[in-house]
């Protein structure tokens, strides 16, 4: 019986090596501890041994059984240990790789130039107003002054969808229905930022769509010294603190008198250069006192309000401040011309 245990307990050490996972170790219990296991099988032979002989052989039983369960204990650690650094190796993570570079963006020159423009104007008290691409003849043309006859509303100039409905050729149309919603209430101080369309022959200057910003300040009072110096600040923040503004007479059927503006020459500061064909100024928008028929159109008395107006091109003062010379640039999408602006606002 003796002999039978010892036999028992190397055996059973023996396979408890071989167990290789959890499954194996509660097999090897059953088969070794388990109520139906060889231990307890051959406790049952103590009946047949003699009566002075149980209390040793049962002592060793015990100990075997206290043997097996403790190297069962120390073997299921080990395992646990064994698959836990498994894991750990299997899911470690290299804090030293590189990481993706990940791509960032470029703010469009032509939005950020509209926001500088925005900025400027908002901190001289005007509010930015936005319009639709699709307008109204008469919004486009009729309220602004501009007769049927009129070459701007040439089939050449203007993309028409029908005969009262067309793509805006300027903001102008968003301008006309801000003073005809304020109307009777003074001042409207705004400026309107937009897409534009017209019938153009794309080149290095011309584009068959472009973005303008366009002005309107009316009031009591409006004269045509505040146009220039609205003007001014504007000119001064967008071109530097040197700079300097001129007015030359011109014509737009909605302003009386119109004239085309000036900048001094940002490159040779009016020296002369390249830039400016040596003449010291560039010229950057067109402006005028708003024309009585428009304002009358929006229900405005002209003999109390008067007003002013201005338009630039966005791509031409783009082009201006950041030397970019052709038009076509802005909408190629070529990532080498949009990545210089890539540390923009
Ligand atoms: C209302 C009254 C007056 C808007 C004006 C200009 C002069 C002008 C051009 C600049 C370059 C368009 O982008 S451009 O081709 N614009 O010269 N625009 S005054 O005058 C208005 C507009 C609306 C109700």
């Amino acid at each position: 019986m003796e002999e039978t245990l010892r036999e028992l307990e190397q055996r059973a050490l023996q396979e408890l090596k071989e167990c290789r996972n959890p499954t194996q170790l509660e097999a090897w219990r059953l088969r070794f501890l388990g109520k139906k296991g060889e231990l307890t099988a051959v406790l049952r032979g103590m009946a047949r041994i003699p009566e002075n002989e149980r209390p040793r052989i049962g002592q060793l039983a015990n100990e075997v059984r206290d043997a097996l369960e403790a190297a069962r204990t120390s073997r299921q650690q080990a395992l646990r240990r064994e698959e836990r650094d498994r894991r750990l190796a299997a899911e470690t993570l290299d804090v030293t790789v590189p990481g993706w570079r990940i791509p960032v963006g470029a703010v469009h020159p032509l939005t950020r130039i509209i926001r500088e423009i925005e900025e400027i104007f908002l901190g001289m008290g005007f509010e930015v107003r936005e319009g639709p691409e699709v307008e109204l003849d008469y919004y486009n043309f009729e309220a602004l002054n501009i007769p049927k006859d009129h070459p701007a509303r040439d089939m050449q100039d203007t993309f028409y969808i029908t005969e009262e409905i067309l793509m805006r050729t300027h903001t102008s149309p968003m301008q006309a229905r801000t003073l005809e919603m304020t109307y009777p209430s003074v001042p409207v101080k705004i400026i309107v930022p937009g897409r534009v369309y017209r019938r153009d022959e794309d080149d290095a200057t011309h584009s068959h769509s472009f973005v303008q910003v366009e002005g309107l300040m009316v009031d009591r009072g409006v004269r045509m010294s505040d146009l220039k110096g609205v003007l001014t600040v504007f000119a001064k923040g967008m071109f530097g603190e040197d700079r300097q503004i001129r007015l030359r007479p011109s014509y737009f059927p909605f302003t009386e008198p119109s004239a085309e503006v000036d900048v001094s020459c940002p490159l040779c500061d009016g020296a002369g250069c390249r830039l400016c064909k040596g003449t010291g100024w560039i010229e950057i928008l067109g402006a005028g006192m708003v024309h009585p028929y428009v304002l009358e159109k929006a229900g405005y008395d002209a003999d109390e309000v008067s007003g002013f107006a201005f338009g630039l091109g966005v791509e031409r003062t783009a082009m201006l401040k950041y030397g970019i010379d052709d038009i076509r640039h802005f909408y190629m999408n070529d990532l080498h011309f949009l990545r210089q602006f890539r540390r923009a606002l």
